[in-house]
């Protein structure tokens, strides 16, 4: 954050807090106990930016409009949470906002820090897959959390973070979403967001979790690459209509933190509830990869610590913990990459 950004940040704050009335001068200037002039002066600053703001003498200022273009205080402003978000980066352009976060975990970056970008070159998913993230267009972030959980219970964050998503798409856009075990979120049979948890654990205490949540906002169907136009959503596709990011953002954060309120308090079980209530082909039958098998199933559900639970074949439950489930037979093509065999389904 560069000179000021404190100041600037507890200002958006306030006004956002007064989103429909004047704030006045003094008022700003008593609690942020800065001079007049100094407001007026941060204020032309925020207009720099893009704000649009109204200034009536003996009312007080108040922002009409926030910029077109996504940045730290646009994210900022309305934002409602106590600890997500409170530290954040934005940049337009990163390699993985995974990678970035990383970094700063390492350097000691505290609990709730978020990374943001409007765009990744090089964003990935889970073994080393791509994560196509266009400019402008998605949600690409990443949030540094230190749990004291023990290790093993990672994965519950993932699921954690999904049933937060599929809150906010509720909320803001009254969908309907389905979780795909463990980390995908499906609309209408093809994939909207992707959620990648990677740990940095010492014996029985993770030091940190940093976990990747990609969402697709406002892509036309151009915007999706060839080999994803059949698999991938946007929430523009879906609804027909574009999306402010950071009202999604601001709505998502909260619910992380609404979620994980729950599970620090009550533990996984009204997690695993919930995201069973949305899991995706619940009783259904799927095809299950476990390394270079594949298997038929019926999908029962999770088991407590987050594990997957099928039924085999031959009756038996199975707990798995990784693998990956399709709804179609999948032929292998290579160590990485497994292409629908649609020939076999019909
Ligand atoms: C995931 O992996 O679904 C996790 C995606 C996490 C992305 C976020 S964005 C912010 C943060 N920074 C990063 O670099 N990553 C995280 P996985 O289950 O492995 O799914 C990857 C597969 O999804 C790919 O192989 C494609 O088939 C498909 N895919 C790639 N980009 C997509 C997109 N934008 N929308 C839908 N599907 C996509």
């Amino acid at each position: 954050m560069g000179v000021g950004m404190d100041t600037r940040k507890q200002l958006i704050t306030l006004l956002a807090s007064n989103k429909n009335t004047y704030v006045s001068g003094q008022k700003l200037s008593d609690e942020l106990n800065i001079s007049r002039a100094a407001i007026w002066k941060h204020m032309k600053a925020l207009e720099e930016d893009g704000y649009k703001i109204e200034a009536v003498t003996r009312k007080g200022y108040r922002i009409v409009q926030a910029p077109d273009e996504m940045s730290e205080n646009t994210i900022q402003w309305g934002l409602e949470t106590t600890w997500l978000g409170q530290h954040l980066i934005f940049e337009k352009t990163l390699d993985s906002t995974q990678i970035t976060a990383q970094k700063l975990a390492l350097d000691g970056a505290v609990n709730g820090t978020v990374v943001v970008a409007d765009e990744q070159v090089k964003g990935r998913g889970r073994l080393q897959r791509e994560w196509h993230s266009k400019q402008n267009v998605g949600i690409w972030m990443s949030m540094i959390l230190r749990p004291k959980i023990e290790p093993y219970r990672a994965p519950q964050l993932t699921l954690l973070t999904a049933v937060a998503i599929t809150r906010m798409l509720k909320n803001i856009c009254n969908l309907d979403a389905k979780i795909k075990w463990p980390n995908d979120i499906y609309i209408q049979d093809k994939k909207l967001a992707g959620v990648l948890t990677e740990m940095q654990a010492e014996q029985d205490q993770i030091s940190f979790v940093i976990i990747g949540i990609g969402i697709n906002v406002n892509h036309d169907s151009k915007d999706l690459p060839s080999e994803l136009q059949s698999k991938a959503t946007s929430l523009k596709l879906v609804t027909n209509q574009s999306w402010q990011r950071e009202t999604l953002i601001q709505e998502l954060w909260k619910q992380i933190e609404i979620v994980y309120e729950i599970f620090r308090n009550e533990g996984f079980s009204p997690i695993k509830k919930e995201w069973e209530q949305s899991a995706y082909k619940l009783g259904e039958a799927i095809h299950v990869t476990t390394g270079k098998t594949q298997w038929k199933a019926e999908l029962l559900g999770i088991h407590d610590d987050g594990a997957l639970l099928v039924k085999d074949e031959k009756g038996e439950t199975k707990r798995l913990y990784s693998a990956e489930i399709d709804w179609k037979r999948t032929v292998q093509k290579n160590a990485n990459t497994y292409e629908t065999a649609e020939n076999e389904t019909k």
